[in-house]
């Protein structure tokens, strides 16, 4: 299945995953996760390579207009298709979440939940994807946009920090959608060579969160993923290669922040 290219949907029934190993990905695959070992709620997937431009295909836009992942289709609801992360939690919360196992009741708490999530997709995601592009995709590196982005990932994650100072989660005390929806972006935040280290309660927050069965098997979701922090750190150990790359990278940014006089802050 895995390695099939994947031309057009496949099941008929439950919830089907287009989806690569990415944060916004991992968004749906772990809350699917959830829902299946909390409602027996039902789902497959298929691999949308994206290096492979699957998700520019017709047939994949027909689904999801904006050619990204991940997107679902409900079968169930006469094959009715959902873009993007934020709409895909809140689409599985109405239809799924029947118990509020992962989501509120209370008005207030609800907009909490949708504070942090609007701030993830707003802020975290496309920060820290911007981190990532200019840091290793851009066709040069460009100084000013590696501090500008790494900088302002550091930022969003010192906010993350801040308001998990004294709580578990980061709405109500409970582990719900909010948390799926940043969790993510965090386990790959060394690749953006943001120090975990340096943000106690976000990094104890990450191994609270990485530490459910539902998660662990969610970021499995549609293989093993090259850049969450546990195997960047087990490359750097083992490949002497990708480690040396990887330290002139961190001293480009450091170049790049002292240039423009980056002082962290947050807010
Ligand atoms: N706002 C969207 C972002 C989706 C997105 O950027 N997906 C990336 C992977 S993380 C993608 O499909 N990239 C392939 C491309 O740009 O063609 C969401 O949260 O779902």
């Amino acid at each position: 299945m895995a390695n099939e290219r994947p031309t057009g949907l496949k099941a008929n029934k439950g919830i089907e995953l287009l989806t690569f190993g990415t944060p916004n990905g991992w968004k749906a695959s772990i809350y699917l996760e959830e829902l299946k070992e909390a409602y027996g709620t039902e789902y497959t997937w298929q691999s949308i390579n994206i290096f492979e431009n699957i998700q520019k295909e017709p047939w994949f836009t027909a689904l999801g207009p904006n050619g990204r992942i991940p997107v679902i289709v409900d079968h169930d609801q006469g094959g009715f298709p959902i873009q993007e992360g934020l709409a895909i939690l809140n689409y599985l919360t109405r239809k799924y979440d029947t118990e509020h196992k992962f989501s509120f009741t209370d008005p207030f708490d609800v907009s909490r939940m949708e504070q942090w999530m609007a701030w993830q997709h707003g802020g975290l995601g496309p920060m820290q994807g911007q981190a990532n592009h200019f840091n290793r995709a851009a066709k040069e590196r460009i100084p000013w946009g590696m501090q500008r982005y790494v900088g302002e990932t550091e930022r969003l994650v010192g906010i993350l920090d801040n308001h998990l100072k004294d709580k578990e989660y980061l709405v109500g005390n409970k582990y719900s959608i909010a948390d799926i929806s940043s969790f993510g972006w965090i386990h790959i935040l060394l690749f953006a060579h943001v120090d975990l280290d340096a943000f106690p309660n976000v990094k104890a927050w990450w191994e609270r969160i990485l530490a459910r069965p539902a998660v662990q098997r969610g970021v499995l979701v549609p293989a093993k993923s090259e850049i969450s922090n546990d195997i960047y750190l087990q490359r750097l150990a083992d490949d002497k290669e990708f480690a040396e790359k990887e330290k002139i990278l961190r001293e480009q940014i450091a170049a790049a922040k002292e240039k423009y006089g980056y002082k962290f802050a947050s807010p």
